[in-house]
Parts: C-alpha cells; sequence; structure tokens
C-alpha cells in the first residue's frame, strides 16, 4: 500500500466565493462572509477548503483572470481580513487550498501592461506573442497565428495594433498565456507562492495546470465543428512535468500541503505522472471524463444533454483503476464549472431531490480517493430554471451558445433548457442559507439570481432536520474518518453494463464493502454477492433495510461480516 498522506484521507468544500455569503449587503459574497459561516463547515467534517480566486481581478472571468496576485478583490474585503478568516480555519483544524491560476493573468496585470507596450520591453516575453501568418495582415480574417480556439468562443489569438502582433489567449482575450518557457516566468509565479505558503496557506488548486507548456511551434490542431481546433486538445506541450518537477522542487516540497492540479483532456499515461506516488509533481488531479459521458457529440457541452450511466462508470471505473498503483484519485460530481450533480445524475424533483443526492453522495464517497464538495451541494442544490440568456452572467456559456447558434448547431427555442441543463451559472447561484428574502445571501440585490427553491432547499432546514442531505454528507465523511477500508480499499466496479445501477466493491484485505445506488425512479431486483448477505449495512439513504431490492433511488453500503 502506498505511503499513507493526510490529505488522502481529507474531505475538500470547495467555495465560490462571489456567490457564497455577503456579509456588507452588496450582493456579493465576500471573505468576512466566508469566516461567519467556517462553523458550517466545520461541522460538516471537512478539513480542506478550496476558495477559488479572491485575488485582484476585473471579473472578466469571475476571478480566474487575475491582475495582482498578491491582493485581495476589492469586492471581496482586504488583506486583514483574508488573515482573519485564514487564523479562524486553521483554528477549527480546516486548511486552506488557494486556487492558483498561472496558465495565464489578466490583461490589466502590470506584466501584461509592460509586456504589449513594445516589442523590446523586458516583459514581452512573459507572453506569448506572434506574427500574422506569413502574407497576411494582422487582424484580416485567417491571419491567426494557428488555428487554435479559445475555450470561450472564437480564435485563441487576439490582434493587437500597437505592436503589430498576435497574442495567445486560450481563454478569453483579457486572460493572455503565460509563456512559462520563459525562466522569470516560473521564478515570478514559485515565488508568488512562496509568499502565500510562508502566510499559512494549506496548498493550491492548479488552474488548468495542464496547459502551461506549449508545443514547439504551436502547430494547427484538428479543426471541430466549430472551425477552431480545440484548446484543450492542441495546447500539452513537452515541458510541462519538467516544470511541474521544478515547482516541486523549488516550493511544494518544502512544505507539507495538499495540491491538485485541474487538467482538462489529460490521458491516463500523462495521470500518472501528474500525481505519482513517488511526490515529485502534484498529490492528485482532477480529470474531466465523467463530465463529459452526458454530452451530445456534436455540439458538446451546449447542446442537449442526457445521463448515460454505463459511460458514467465506465469513465469512474477508468480513473478508479487506471491510478491505481500508480497516483491517487480525486472525485467530485459538482464544481463552480458544472450544472449541479442532483439535477444532472440524479432527480431534482420534490419527490426525489433528496434522495437521489443522497444516492450520488454514497455513490462517490464511497469510492477510493479524495472527495470534494461544491458549496450547496451537501444540501442538494439544483440547477436554476434559466428563463434565457439576460439572466446568464457566465462568459462560457455567453459566447458559446452564441458560437452554437451561428453555427447551426442548436435551435435558439432550445436554450433556456440548455442553459438549465449545462450553464456554468448553475452552479454559481447563490448559496441558499434560509428561506428569508434572497435565502439569507444577501440583505442586498444578489449578482447573480437566486434559485427559486431556496424556499425548501436551504442549510437552515438541512442542519436543523436529522434527515437531510446534509446530515447523510455528515455521516458519509465521518465514516471516510474511521474507515481505512474506505480511503485506501482498491476498487472493482460489478455490472458495467447495467444502465440502471452502479454497484462495486472495495477491498482492504479481508475487509470488503459492497456499495449499490439505483440511478432510476423505479424498483430494481438487486442480487447481491452471497459474501454480503449477513454483512452489516454501514450507511443506506432509506431508513429500514430490504434485502434484494433496490427502491427508487435507493444507495447503500454493507460490509462483509
Ligand atoms: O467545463 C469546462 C469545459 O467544458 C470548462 O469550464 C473548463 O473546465 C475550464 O474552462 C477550465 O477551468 C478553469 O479555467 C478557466 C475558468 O473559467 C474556470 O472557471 C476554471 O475552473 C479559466 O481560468
Ligand atoms: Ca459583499
Amino acid at each position: 500500500m502506498e505511503n499513507k498522506k493526510w490529505w488522502q484521507s481529507s474531505v475538500v468544500y470547495q467555495i465560490y466565493p462571489r456567490s457564497f455569503n455577503d456579509s456588507n449587503g452588496d450582493g456579493i459574497g465576500d471573505i468576512p462572509g466566508i469566516t461567519e459561516r467556517l462553523p458550517y463547515i466545520a461541522e460538516l467534517g471537512a478539513d480542506v477548503i478550496w476558495l477559488s480566486p479572491v485575488y485582484a481581478s476585473p471579473n472578466d472571468d469571475n476571478g480566474y483572470d487575475i491582475s495582482d496576485y498578491q491582493a485581495i478583490m476589492t469586492e471581496f474585503g482586504t488583506m486583514e481580513e483574508f488573515d482573519i478568516m485564514l487564523a479562524k480555519a486553521n483554528e477549527l483544524g480546516i486548511k486552506i487550498m488557494m486556487d492558483l491560476v498561472v496558465n495565464h493573468t489578466s490583461d490589466e496585470h502590470k506584466w501584461f501592461l509592460e509586456s504589449k507596450s513594445s516589442k523590446d520591453n523586458p516583459y514581452r516575453d512573459y507572453y506569448i506573442w506572434r506574427d500574422p501568418k506569413e502574407g497576411m495582415k494582422g487582424g484580416e480574417p485567417g491571419a491567426e497565428p494557428n488555428n487554435w480556439g479559445s475555450c470561450f468562443g472564437g480564435s485563441a489569438w487576439e490582434y493587437d495594433k500597437t505592436t503589430g502582433q498576435y497574442y495567445l489567449h486560450l481563454f478569453s482575450k483579457k486572460q493572455p498565456d503565460l509563456n512559462w518557457d520563459n525562466p522569470k516566468v516560473r521564478e515570478e509565479v514559485f515565488s508568488m507562492m512562496r509568499w502565500w505558503l510562508d502566510k499559512g496557506v494549506g496548498g493550491f488548486r492548479m488552474d488548468v495546470i495542464s496547459l502551461i507548456s506549449k508545443p514547439e511551434g504551436l502547430p494547427d490542431g484538428i479543426p471541430m465543428g466549430t472551425g477552431y481546433a480545440s484548446w484543450e486538445g492542441c495546447a500539452t506541450g513537452p515541458h510541462l512535468h519538467e516544470y511541474l518537477r521544478e515547482m516541486n522542487e523549488k516550493v511544494l516540497s518544502k512544505y507539507d500541503v495538499i495540491t491538485v492540479g485541474e487538467c482538462p483532456g489529460v490521458s491516463m499515461e500523462e495521470a500518472r505522472q501528474y500525481a505519482n506516488l513517488q511526490g515529485t509533481e502534484l498529490n492528485m488531479l482532477f480529470q474531466f471524463e465523467h463530465m463529459v459521458t452526458d454530452h451530445d457529440p456534436k455540439t458538446g457541452r451546449y447542446g442537449i444533454s442526457k445521463l448515460n450511466l454505463p459511460r458514467l462508470k465506465a469513465a469512474m471505473n477508468n480513473w478508479e483503476t487506471g491510478l491505481e498503483g500508480y497516483a491517487w484519485n480525486s472525485l467530485y460530481w459538482d464544481n463552480h464549472d458544472q450544472p449541479r450533480a442532483v439535477s444532472r445524475f440524479g432527480n431534482d424533483s420534490k419527490k426525489y431531490r433528496e434522495l437521489s443526492a443522497k444516492m450520488l453522495g454514497t455513490c462517490l464517497h464511497l469510492m477510493k480517493g479524495t472527495p470534494y464538495v461544491y458549496q450547496g451541494e451537501e444540501i442538494g442544490m439544483t440547477n436554476c430554471p434559466w428563463n434565457g440568456m439576460d439572466e446568464i452572467n457566465d462568459i462560457e456559456s455567453r459566447n458559446n451558445i452564441k458560437q452554437n447558434i451561428e453555427k447551426g448547431l442548436v435551435n435558439e427555442k432550445d436554450v433556456p433548457e440548455i442553459l438549465r441543463l449545462q450553464s456554468r451559472d448553475n452552479a454559481r447561484t447563490p448559496m441558499q442559507w434560509d428561506d428569508s428574502k434572497n435565502a439569507g445571501f444577501t440583505t442586498g440585490t444578489p449578482w447573480l439570481r437566486i434559485n427559486p427553491d431556496y424556499t425548501y432547499v436551504n442549510a437552515k432546514d438541512a442542519t436543523e432536520r436529522d434527515d437531510s442531505v446534509y446530515a447523510y454528507y455528515k455521516k458519509l465523511i465521518s465514516l471516510r474518518k474511521s474507515s481505512e477500508l474506505i480511503v485506501y480499499g482498491d476498487f472493482k466496479l460489478l455490472d458495467p453494463d447495467n444502465a440502471e445501477v452502479f454497484s462495486y466493491i472495495r477491498t482492504l484485505g479481508d475487509e470488503r464493502l459492497f456499495v449499490a445506488c439505483n440511478f432510476t425512479d423505479h424498483e430494481i431486483e438487486l442480487s447481491m454477492p452471497g459474501e454480503f448477505e449477513n454483512g452489516v449495512r454501514i450507511i443506506g439513504n432509506y431508513e429500514n433495510e430490504m434485502k434484494n431490492t433496490l427502491r427508487p433511488y435507493e444507495a447503500f453500503a454493507i460490509k462483509n461480516s
């Protein structure tokens, strides 16, 4: 068995600060608001908080466009307030994992302002600048240096008249990519990381870290339906692991921290390196395979999506077994970029919302890896019934849906439904604290629409009831804390083709755990492996136990005796 590490038995709670808790009535969540709610997270049992970006930012992509890595966003508070939050969290035994966004900065970062000012500025080479295509004039259609597309639609290149060159931005044009091949860039990032670690933060979640090294010569990629090559497919370069090992050697290895790299489109072979058990790079990574199993292949995320359980199981199984013995896994259903799991993989009707949210929790939290809970998931928050684009803030939904309509890939009349199914804003509607006006999130006007179901989906109700989703998550988390079998047992998927039931077995020495989850709203006959017939049910989302049947959205786990 691998060398045991504290972060292997941790449970991480993700906070999206803008939507968590507003302390001063300006409609925007903030740092004092988080401090106020720390006991709620401690009570749940999470021991790490992943804090989405709180740095100075013009908010083109809600904080993922950073203009100063060592300052706090004015709307969120001050550095003093950050320090208070950090100290209080540490007192409660909670570490703060910062979001490290270093594939790109904001175009308002001082490095970029310098960089774009002239070709011989000392910061020019901090970013990726290229001439227009041979024989073409900068700015004219097709003159971009290559065919890469931005994650947020359109080309990944922006022409800058001042110097007659293009700069690369795999995300919005206000998020220019840093040039990691420049050793000065790496030193700047490393010293900034040390500054935060010396302050006492507990680690980093690294935004699209898989993209920091670009391939030699920036060659064209294979174009997709949009005409552009995929931003995630074409930008993984040869020096990636070298840079991560350098970061590990010079920074991470000097502290006892938790690290997780966000790696959309990562291959298994790459992943085994990123999160290798020797600890020379990162602790773990976020893969996205299970996040695309419900997408329509033609339209990708922004089409009509539908649960495909065999595909979902295959994806989860791939990472559970593929990393075994090589690298540590992470587990998640939700984050700030994804729709709400209960609406996506469960059933958010009044009748089944709580049952299916608990079922999904059971399914995920009893697998091998470090589980991540996204704010509101622990009370079963749902996707929002959007009326249309006017209500949407998210840059990705706005740009990509527009692009898909223009290309004839989706029908305009389907937009509200597509938004409800897939928009990143489903995760970003404010946290529902109670059933008072604006769900107790703010006394002012919330920056984004509040989901109307807050009258019955809220933290106050969930913490007062012992049959709530919150109480159930609390139990799942405490089970993990007391069971090596749950943390370290290996994973075996049962019945891969079954389109209704997700079941698996965990094994550690003689100890075995059988987990069964019904992903449908009807009763299903269950054939339980014989060795569990006299086993002990350690958790289940129905009160009384029933043998050989799974009721609608039922989930339970049985330990052999
Ligand atoms: O889910 C996605 C693709 O279907 C994307 O949102 C993808 O995960 C992503 O854009 C990469 O995410 C990260 O970097 C972005 C930022 O907008 C996201 O919020 C962040 O998680 C740029 O920094
Ligand atoms: Ca505020």
